[in-house]
């Protein structure tokens, strides 16, 4: 069902109006934003085609290697062997399956991985060996930790973790002492062995403890990790990247913001805009996440690309482009829809049906939320300077 625009410019007004009054104050936000963020490293570049067979590539480098990748916000996964930092990175990445981790060999070198899928998605991850020495004349921290964005420390939760606790404060402290603006993230990592009590017990365990020992070094408060219960087997390990991904997107606040707006107009249950290769999901509105919503979504966008691979016309195209698109009826009486943004974003809304008969005005909305995100990057654009054009982000869309 469609509904005439000038009904649907009635109650939303124009898409200038919806979008112009909207980014104008918000466009200065984000002008601010960026400035105080100042990451001169800067995650902008020009979005470059859809990877191969929708993955990154396995163009992974070691330390020292030069190329573009170098000033790149970095991930660093540290924690000790066999916690499973090296699976994390290729299940979610990788489109690694999990029980293919079980072949994976102990890293012996740091492993850099640029993650380039999208430009509000780009990034660096650095995989480090669980053996790693902070001792050792020859790491240098200056440099490791120095520019690094996030620092996701991994603690097998299905083994005895005391050691591992012993590592996480010496890692963060050490961190803590190059580098203040780093985010510190703990993954509480194999809790799909761990019936639910056990995650639970382990997660305040480990809580108290690390956040008592930096309290013995006078950090408390200066130094405040977040905690993750996670797991290669189901989806958390992704809605656990997904925050923290989402930590280093300066524009998350005016995406956040246009998912609310849009949300609101159109009576959504829930929007998230997903980088479709990875399925981590860079913005939702701000109602909270529920995991069986989020799992839905990540569903979807599998089945979508799936049959478009399967049964599209042309061989040659790529599953996912402009015409992406799937509403996909549960039981319970509410819809999955999805709709491409651009070629490496997709918004996915749960929606109940009887909202859902106003076909029309979501599909309005939606264009207007479409042509927002565009204009942020339009800003970013400007603000970035003629090196880092994306003019070829909005042509091709
Ligand atoms: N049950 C379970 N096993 C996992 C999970 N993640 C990783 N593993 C297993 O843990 C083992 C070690 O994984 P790796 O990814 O090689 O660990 P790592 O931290 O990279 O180890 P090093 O490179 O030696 O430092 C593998 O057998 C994985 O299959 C998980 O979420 N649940
Ligand atoms: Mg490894």
């Amino acid at each position: 069902m469609s509904l005439p625009t000038a009904h649907a410019q009635n109650v939303y007004g124009s898409s200038d109006h919806w979008m112009g009054s909207k980014l104008s104050a918000r466009e200065q936000e984000l002008r601010s934003i960026m400035s105080l963020n100042g990451d001169p490293s800067g995650s902008y570049h020009e979005v470059d085609s859809f990877p191969e067979g929708y993955n990154y590539g396995d163009e992974d480098e070691v330390i020292g290697a030069v190329g573009g990748v170098e000033n790149k916000p970095r991930i660093l996964l540290m924690g000790l062997r066999r916690s499973g930092k090296s699976s994390i990175q290729k299940v979610v990445f990788h489109k690694l399956s999990p029980n293919e981790t079980l072949f994976l060999e102990s890293t012996s070198k740091v492993v850099k991985d640029d993650i380039n899928n999208s430009s509000f998605v780009q990034f660096q991850v650095w995989d480090f060996p669980g053996q790693i020495d902070f001792f050792d004349p020859t790491f240098d921290s200056e440099q490791i930790f120095g520019s690094c964005g996030s620092l996701i420390f991994v603690i097998d939760a299905q083994d005895d973790y005391r050691q591992a606790l012993i590592r996480l404060h010496q890692t963060l402290t050490k961190a803590f002492q190059v580098n203040q603006n780093i985010k510190f993230e703990v993954f509480i990592h194999k809790v799909d062995g761990l019936s639910d009590d056990r995650k639970w017990e382990a997660q305040r365990d480990i809580q108290t403890k690390a956040t008592c020992d930096l309290a013995d070094a006078g950090l408390d408060g200066l130094l405040r990790p977040s905690f993750y219960l996670t797991s290669i087997y189901d989806h958390s390990i992704f809605e656990a990247f997904s925050r923290v991904v989402q930590k280093l997107i300066p524009q998350l606040p005016t995406l956040e913001n246009l998912l609310n707006i849009l949300v609101s107009n159109c009576g959504l249950e829930k929007a998230f805009l997903f980088d479709v290769v990875s399925k981590i999901y860079i913005a939702t509105d701000s109602s909270p996440v529920d995991m069986l919503s989020y799992e839905l979504c990540c569903d979807m966008i599998d089945v979508v690309i799936d049959v478009s691979c399967i049964y599209g016309d042309d061989v040659e195209a790529c599953a996912y482009d402009q015409q992406s698109a799937s509403i996909i009826k549960l039981s319970n009486g509410v819809i999955l829809y999805l709709r491409e943004v651009n070629r490496f974003l997709a918004l996915v809304c749960l929606i109940r049906e009887e909202v859902f008969e106003r076909q029309g005005l979501i599909e309005y909305n939606f264009h207007c939320f479409r042509e927002s995100i565009q204009q942020v990057f339009e800003v970013r654009r400007k603000t970035q300077g003629p090196l880092t054009s994306l003019g070829s982000y909005s042509d091709d869309n």
